[in-house]
């Protein structure tokens, strides 16, 4: 019989025509058809979906194509495991990909509706709470683009990140409901289900000769159901699938129950299935814990896994080439459990012995670490572990015993280091680390920016990194600039065209030859007015959300990003503070005017970057109500950052503020968006800044503070604030007005504890750095005065960001880490 999967000799229609009249009239075919609309009584939402539904059948074709040219070639495939994908809109960067924006605008023209009206309704898909799922999206676009064949595997959420209200300046949290419309981009594949199983008893048989087989009975199974949303690369090229998986369970209600007069136990196992699809769990860099999360991890590992196997089989008919066709990226540890999972499909059920799995896992596996930060490490307590994953538990001992053995014979480990590198953490209650799992289980172990993956090898995985000294190695983060340069900054994108041509479109490193109009007179002009333009949108949207009126001759001066101590938004709040007190005490004085505008969400259960959020608010009502400022210094915090509202405040930055302390941001992607708008850094030399100054050059960007060794040193050495703010005069007051309840007079200690811990100890050098910071943003405001120099500086940027395409990173991990594409 013949296997309908497989590619025949069918010939398909011709692509479809993409003028403006044909788009209209597939519009119409759309809402009449699909919808069931009248033109007459559509309403925005109606012409927002039958447009994408337009531009979704002339991806369909292009998709079949590239499905069909992996299989005929037998090319390698890729599969990206991740629990966040911050995907953001879809509409405008599949359009923009499709080279479709401009006919598709004049086709909604003819029918009326504005396309900018009807694009701003598409929720945000916030699949992701910062860096971490962000890069994810601009990875699943740069392998469409550079032609990999490759899949993304994560989880549909019901309700994404939470969205951010600020109720007298404190953060309230509300649910995220993007599929309140449904969602046009998605298609439900009903034949691609999965059962996942949880607890219940491992049976082992033992066969004739011996050998014994293991088999897991779970007490619990769901459906993993699949949704596929199609991923444009640039130009329409390729294709690609991001497959998140819903979960099911596998009786929908028990009638028995129900008959009984027992509602609610019979709907009990489907409410419990579903709750493994329900949330995001809004934790950025820090560790969920809870046992949900854990289920979350197996459930779409689990089924991400299943599905690639049955792809493989179907194509191929044996596993054995199964690491020269497949490459596994597990984004973080979220993912770690598929080494042992893609062990136990492979011994459990398909029959192969427990050293060659391991060398087919080990092959296909590698892993990305995207932090340092001791509490973010996972690790899950042995008894839960093997309460949920009995048969997962049994196999890590045996990758354990494997490992330790030959890490004592090979490299003569001493006791402390095999503690060090040991599956589990024996030094309190027992633990599985989930880093070491998937280290081991990993061919390749990659670092997010040169600082970040050195230190890697120093830190966590030192002694595993002298186990293997080949398998770590660094790939830095990349943007794209598809949505990071073309979609969000259209006025510098044709600015751009006119003035170097168009290669950089398709190379993004082609830029460098904006070099030579970095002092051209008349380059700057035009490039500061289409920075102007995108200051005036952006006040006009700050504006009408918050009612504050804001001036575009100001400099923009952002840090937007997660709220996190780390991230040092309070560093940027205690310097507001004393700019604040010295142009109310030197009123004589030339300040140069500035906006400081803050965004970020703040984990929900993370008591000090709430009580951050509430200083930025408390901060921004005093200054900006204060007449003896002159309009001189202003302070917002815009709520809700997500995906879109970046994509506004991007183009529209004079200044990117990227300064966590030293050695701890893993590599950043904030900074990478602004610097490419041709905003100026201030920064410290942490993660990708430490790269970006070397692309930029040094006097392009505004380094300051102490270094990550130096950071290490002093906590080593014995940091003293308090000797540091008794030195510092600026710093000792603006302090002093904060903890004494200058900002908040309805409760005067509301920041002592936060003022509390900087006398105390200081743990992320806020007062170390507070010095060399404000001088640092006093060198900026003496170039800003000099505008030829400001915008020359601005220029390079732009010029010298090219690198930083998430198109090189992803260039970088085919050839070196999956040798594929
Ligand atoms: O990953 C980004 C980096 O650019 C950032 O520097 C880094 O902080 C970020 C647990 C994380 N590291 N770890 C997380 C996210 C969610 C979670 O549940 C940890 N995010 C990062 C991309 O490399």
């Amino acid at each position: 019989m013949k296997n309908l999967s497989e590619p025949s000799e069918i010939s398909y229609p011709p692509l479809r025509s993409n003028d403006p009249v044909t788009l209209a009239a597939d519009i119409i075919e759309r809402l009449t058809y699909r919808i069931g609309k009248d033109a007459k009584v559509a309403k925005p939402h109606d012409w927002l979906t039958a447009t994408i539904l337009v531009v979704r059948d002339r991806i369909i074709d292009r998709w079949m194509e590239s499905t069909r040219k992996t299989y005929e070639t037998g090319g390698k495939r890729v599969y990206y495991l991740s629990l966040e994908f911050l995907i953001g809109r879809l509409t405008r960067d599949a359009l923009s990909n499709l080279g479709l924006m401009e006919e598709i605008r004049e086709a909604l023209k003819t029918l009326g509706v504005d396309i900018d009206v009807v694009a701003a309704l598409e929720p945000d898909a916030a699949l992701g709470n910062g860096g971490l799922g962000r890069l994810a999206a601009c990875f699943m676009e740069s392998m469409a683009t550079t032609d990999i064949p490759a899949y993304g595997y994560g989880i549909r959420y019901v309700h994404g990140l939470f969205r951010q209200q600020i109720a007298d300046g404190w953060q309230v949290e509300l649910p995220e409901t993007w599929l309140a419309h449904g969602n046009p981009w998605e298609f439900e594949r009903r034949e691609s289900a999965y059962e996942i199983g949880f607890g219940g008893t491992v049976e082992s048989i033992i066969s004739p000769d011996g050998d014994a087989r293991f088999v897991w009975k779970p007490a619990e199974r769901v459906i993993a159901g699949a949704y596929d949303t199609p991923i444009v690369g640039w130009r329409g090229k390729r294709v690609n699938t991001l497959r998140l998986w819903t979960a099911q369970p596998i009786d929908p209600i028990l009638l028995d129950a129900f008959n009984a007069g027992d509602h609610i136990g019979a709907l009990r196992e489907s409410n419990k299935a579903e709750s493994l699809a329900r949330v995001l769990y809004p934790a950025d860099a820090t560790p969920a814990g809870q046992e949900l999360r854990l289920r979350q991890e197996f459930f779409f590992s689990s089924a991400s896994l299943q599905d690639i196997l049955r792809r493989h089989r179907q194509q191929y008919n044996t596993f054995d080439n199964l690491a020269d066709k497949v490459a596994i990226q597990l984004n973080d540890t979220h993912p770690a459990v598929a080494v042992a999972e893609l062990m136990r499909l492979l011994c459990d059920v398909h029959g192969f012995e427990f050293n060659a799995a391991w060398e087919i896992t080990r092959n296909t596996i590698s892993y990305t670490n995207h932090t340092l930060l001791p509490e973010a490490l996972e690790t899950w307590p042995v008894p839960l572990f093997e309460r949920l994953l009995p048969r997962h538990m049994q196999i890590i001992y045996g990758i354990n015993a494997k490992i330790l053995l030959e890490a004592r014979k090979e490299k003569n480990f001493t006791d402390q280091q095999i503690r060090a590198i040991s599956l589990i953490d024996e030094s309190g209650n027992r633990r599985v680390r989930m880093g070491n799992l998937a280290f081991m289980g990993s061919h390749s172990i990659n670092g997010v920016s040169a600082l970040h993956t050195e230190l890697m090898k120093e830190t966590v995985f030192a002694d595993l990194h002298k186990l293997y000294p080949d398998r770590i190695n660094n790939k830095t983060n990349g943007i794209t600039p598809r949505r990071w340069l073309n979609q969000c900054n259209p006025g510098l994108t044709s600015l751009l065209r006119e003035t170097i041509g168009d290669k950089f479109l398709d190379e993004t490193e082609a830029l460098q030859s904006l070099n030579d109009y970095a002092e051209n007179a008349e380059f700057q002009k035009k490039f500061a007015a289409v920075k102007r333009e995108n200051k005036i949108r952006l006040a006009q949207l700050i504006q009408s959300r918050m009612g504050l009126k804001l001036d575009p001759s100001a400099m923009f001066d952002i840090h937007v990003k997660r709220i996190h101590e780390y991230k040092r938004q309070l560093l940027n709040i205690i310097e507001a503070v004393s700019l604040y007190d010295q142009i109310r005490s030197h009123p004589e004085l030339d300040w140069v005017p500035r906006v400081k505008i803050f965004a970020g969400k703040a984990a929900p259960s993370y008591h000090n970057a709430k009580l951050i959020i509430k200083l930025a608010n408390d901060v921004a009502r005093t200054i900006n109500s204060d007449p003896a400022v002159r309009g001189l210094l202003k302070v917002v915090f815009v709520p809700n950052y997500n995906v879109s509202l970046a994509e506004m405040l991007v183009p529209a930055a004079d200044l990117s503020e990227q300064i966590s302390t030293a050695g701890m941001e893993a590599s950043g992607t904030g900074n990478m968006k602004f610097a490419l708008n041709g905003a100026l850094t201030i920064g410290t030399l942490d993660g990708a800044n430490v790269e970006m100054r070397d692309w930029v050059g040094a006097e392009n960007i505004q380094i300051f503070g102490m270094n990550a060794e130096e950071v290490a040193q002093a906590r080593l050495d014995g940091h003293n604030p308090r000797a540091i703010i008794e030195g510092s005069r600026e710093l000792a007051q603006a302090l002093h007005a904060i903890g004494s309840g200058v900002f908040s007079p309805d409760d005067p200690n509301r920041f002592s504890s936060l003022v509390d811990g900087l006398y105390q100890h200081d743990w992320f050098m806020v007062a170390g750095d507070f010095d060399a910071y404000a001088a640092a943003q006093r060198a900026i405001d003496q170039t800003w005065t000099d505008e030829k120099s400001w915008f020359a500086k601005a220029i390079r940027n732009t010029a010298r960001m090219g690198w930083f395409s998430s198109d090189r990173t992803i260039r970088q991990y085919a050839k070196e880490i999956w040798k594929a594409g």
